[in-house]
């Protein structure tokens, strides 16, 4: 069973070599085969030469961080895909659980901050509001019970990869998953995943401005 770990990188240079090596070690020692696919936003850093040198297979993309990951989990040969951020937000032994929802017969699994066991020490007071209203309007008009939203922490089957095909180029992309997801009538479970504070660098997401686009994105569905 090949596992592929897609990760969107703009400028992490001083992150990606620990994402990549914490990755690699977690599924040796669980003895999975696996490919970390690096999909990089042309940084103006080393972020392309650490992850590199640390085993990551490399590709690029111009656009966003939507746009990278479709790029990034279609080009996977994996029967198990993840997606993560590369910024040490998201712990690489939490992996565990979702690998372990594909494995159980999921399509799509879904790290969630607001299952118990779960947390954020990443998440302004206007995020958290935004998330929340977010994944009240997506439950109310998918009559989902999503608990979170806009975390990529995530896990795909062959199927649930080829069936999402998504079109966000920014950070309306796990908004866009979810509800995608949802509408194909996919197996979906959300896991408890705790979001660590970015570790170096400037996040790029601003609040407002990918706010408008997360709420764009969901009208869209409903439209579409
Ligand atoms: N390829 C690519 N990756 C991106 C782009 N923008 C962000 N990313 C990556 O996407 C992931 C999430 O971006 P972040 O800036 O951490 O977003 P966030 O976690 O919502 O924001 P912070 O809490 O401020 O870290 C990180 O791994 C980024 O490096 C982009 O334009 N292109
Ligand atoms: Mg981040």
């Amino acid at each position: 069973m090949l596992v592929s770990v897609v990760i969107p990188t703009l400028n992490e240079e001083k992150n990606i070599g620990t994402v990549v090596r914490d990755t690699a070690d977690f599924l040796n020692k669980r003895r999975y085969d696996y490919e970390i696919i690096i999909v990089d936003g042309y940084s103006a850093d080393k972020t392309v030469e650490i992850a590199k040198k640390h085993g990551a297979k490399i590709i690029f993309d111009d656009k966003g961080k939507g746009s990278a990951l479709k790029k990034g989990m279609n080009h996977a040969k994996g029967s198990i895909v993840i997606t993560m951020d590369a910024d040490c937000s998201h712990t690489a032994k939490e992996m565990g659980l979702l690998i372990e929802g594909i494995e159980a017969g999921f399509d799509v699994c879904m790290g969630s901050r607001f299952l118990q066991g779960g947390g954020t020490a990443d998440m302004p007071f206007y995020r958290r509001l935004g998330n929340k209203f977010f994944v009240r309007l997506v439950n109310l008009f998918w009559k989902t019970k999503y608990s979170d939203l806009c975390y990529g922490y995530r896990s795909f089957s062959k199927k649930g990869v080829k069936l999402l095909e998504t079109e966000s180029e920014g950070f309306g992309i796990e908004a866009e998953i979810a509800i995608k997801a949802a509408k194909s009538k996919l197996r979906i479970l959300e896991v408890p995943s705790f979001e660590k504070a970015r570790n170096s660098g400037a996040g790029k997401l601003r609040t407002f401005r990918d706010g408008w686009v997360i709420l764009k994105t969901i009208l869209k569905e409903v439209g579409g």
